[in-house]
């Protein structure tokens, strides 16, 4: 059998659970995941190998009415990964209604790029009652013209197996794009990052979450352990009392969370040091949003 290789761009409103998805066929945690939409910032690569094929999961940014520049740069980030996609997995949740704009991303991406194969991936089925599948589905053939439409759970485990057979008999022949030995393509600072923003996601609500970021200002490594040093940017400064919360309390438990995890996942004593820092409107200013790793030079 000849070698496949594909790239598959996982697009989406936000909270639709691609970056769920990610996970589950790694089978680890690639992407971090949140209750809270546009938990993703960046267009995360997975790198599946196996001796005939490479598949590359590209989770993205889910799209959104962009607010400010950081919310414009999230919707550029997903739609600068459908134009090299071999097959788009377009997600929908289930367990929602239909949205205006999720019709008219649907619509946008059939038109723009029809030669690309369009999976629906119907998402979160172990919320709704089996025969409230059917006239989902129904209403999705309306809508556009899937070369799949498959309903999966993520969370649950459901039908994934069967998505992933569907992905290689659409997947073209062709190289390795990476070396075999790679499963994510990225840092291991933006890795640490992520981590404490999850946690940052997963402790604080409303507007805070969406207005940290994470910047890793330097890891000491010795032999018997590495210290890195965190900076947490808010946008306002009544954001930071929050952060840090009573007596440090909430700051404490980011801390500790992320530590534990950071040793359990990299396998190494590390102490982590978190600091917090007022970057007034980060959200719409390119020397943040560049500090950040939102944007390039
Ligand atoms: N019940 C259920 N919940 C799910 C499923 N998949 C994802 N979720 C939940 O949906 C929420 C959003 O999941 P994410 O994977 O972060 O969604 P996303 O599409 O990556 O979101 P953004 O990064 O914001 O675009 C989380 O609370 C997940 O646990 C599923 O199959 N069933
Ligand atoms: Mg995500």
């Amino acid at each position: 059998m000849s070698f496949k290789s594909a790239f598959i761009a996982l697009i989406g409103l936000p909270n639709t659970g691609k970056s769920t998805l990610i996970n589950k066929i790694f089978n680890k945690k690639i992407a971090i995941v949140s209750n809270k939409p546009q938990t993703t910032r960046n267009s995360i690569r997975g790198i599946l190998n196996h001796d005939d094929y490479q598949l590359v999961f590209i989770d993205t940014p889910g799209i959104h009415d962009p607010q400010d520049e950081f919310g414009r740069f999230l919707n550029r980030e997903s739609y600068s990964n459908i134009e090299g996609a071999d097959i788009l997995y377009f997600f929908i949740d289930a367990s929602k209604p239909m949205r205006k704009r999720q019709i008219e991303l649907l619509e946008r991406i059939e038109k723009e790029y029809p030669e690309i194969p369009l999976f629906g991936i119907v998402n979160k089925i172990d919320l709704i009652k089996k025969p409230e599948l059917v006239p989902i589905l129904l209403h999705l053939s309306q809508l556009a013209e899937f070369d799949e439409l498959i309903p999966i759970s993520a969370l649950e485990n459901e039908n994934i197996d069967t998505l992933l057979d569907l992905t290689l008999n659409y997947a073209p022949e062709g190289p390795a794009f990476f070396s075999d030995l790679d499963e994510v393509d990225y840092t291991l600072s933006f890795q640490i990052s992520e981590i404490i923003r999850e946690k940052i996601l997963f402790l604080t609500k409303e507007e805070l979450p969406h207005h940290t970021g994470v910047v890793i200002e330097s890891i000491e490594k010795n032999d018997k352990e590495w210290v890195v040093y965190a900076k947490i940017i808010v946008s306002k400064e009544s954001h930071k009392p929050i952060l840090v919360g009573k007596q440090g309390s909430m700051i404490k438990k980011i801390r500790l969370l992320a530590q534990k995890e950071l040793r359990s996942t990299l396998n190494k004593k590390i102490d982590l040091e978190l600091f917090v820092s007022v970057e007034k409107d980060w959200r719409n200013n390119p020397r943040d949003l560049k500090e950040l790793g939102y944007i390039d030079d």
